[in-house]
């Protein structure tokens, strides 16, 4: 999969993309990332990429023309039908469903915000789709860029080196994850749970789901409606209830 970044800040980027899975990906070839920096678009002495907002207010709002030059040359480096995507908070909520659309396909172009935003007739013209990653307030898309690449990128075959690591993730189930557990067996007086020291596979497997159906009922019990349980989940989930 081809990634493309447009931003005022390519190094935000390429530093973040250098660690971890990503940068593996990248390095053996299955990911491409490309980066492009709409001041390298402007034609100004000053290298102009914002400007004042119509209608006044405070503020800077991204000048369209180096935008959508920026968009032009990253669309040309993608496979063709990559879609646009602008990080706003005016988006739509990213989610793992969107992860998985966007990883399905052969390239896609981020492009990332900074000041009041970019001006609408880009977005009008130019972008696909406009995606926000929560309600909270970040100072500029590229987070929010790298969010979206990240979890794109683990979705992508190849990307970890396990194959099941990526199914096996808390929400690809729709359930959040059981709790984890490392040496030494006391910690801080502190037990591991009996079972998983048992070897007893089936039981610890049972421990773990229903460990997961606890506590997203306990801490997000909105996750369950989502979801249709499996007869021994809902069998679990109700021991767990009954028995909390
Ligand atoms: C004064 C109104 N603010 C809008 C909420 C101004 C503003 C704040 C932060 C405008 C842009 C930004 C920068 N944020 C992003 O570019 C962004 C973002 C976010 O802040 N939260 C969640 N998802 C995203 S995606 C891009």
């Amino acid at each position: 999969m081809h990634l493309h970044v447009v931003t005022l800040f390519p190094e935000m980027v390429s530093d973040w993309a250098g660690h971890g899975v990503f940068g593996r990906a990248v390095r053996d070839g299955t990911l491409r990332l490309g980066l492009g920096n709409p001041r390298d678009f402007t034609d100004d002495a000053h290298r102009t990429v914002d400007d004042r907002p119509y209608g006044g207010g405070p503020g800077m709002v991204m000048k369209a023309e180096p935008l959508a030059r920026a968009i032009a040359a990253a669309r040309e480096q993608v496979p063709p039908d990559s879609p646009v995507v602008y990080l706003s908070p005016q988006g739509e909520r990213f989610c793992q469903p969107l992860a998985r659309e966007f990883a399905a396909l052969p390239g896609l172009v981020l492009v990332a915000g900074r000041y009041e935003g970019i001006d609408e007739r880009l977005v009008g013209a130019e972008i696909d789709r406009e995606v926000s990653i929560g309600d909270f307030v970040v100072s500029g898309g590229e987070l929010a860029a790298m969010v979206v690449a990240d979890c794109v990128a683990r979705l992508v075959p190849g990307v970890l080196g396990d194959p099941d690591s990526a199914a096996q993730d808390s929400f690809s189930d729709g359930l959040l994850d059981c709790p984890h557990y490392t040496r030494p067996e006391v910690y801080e007086g502190r037990r591991v749970p009996e079972v998983l020291l048992s070897g007893d596979h089936e039981a610890i497997r049972r421990w773990r789901l229903q460990s997961s159906l606890g506590r997203t009922w306990e801490r997000r019990p909105e996750l369950l409606e989502d979801i249709e349980l499996t007869s021994e989940q809902r069998e679990l989930l109700e021991e767990y209830i009954r028995t909390r």
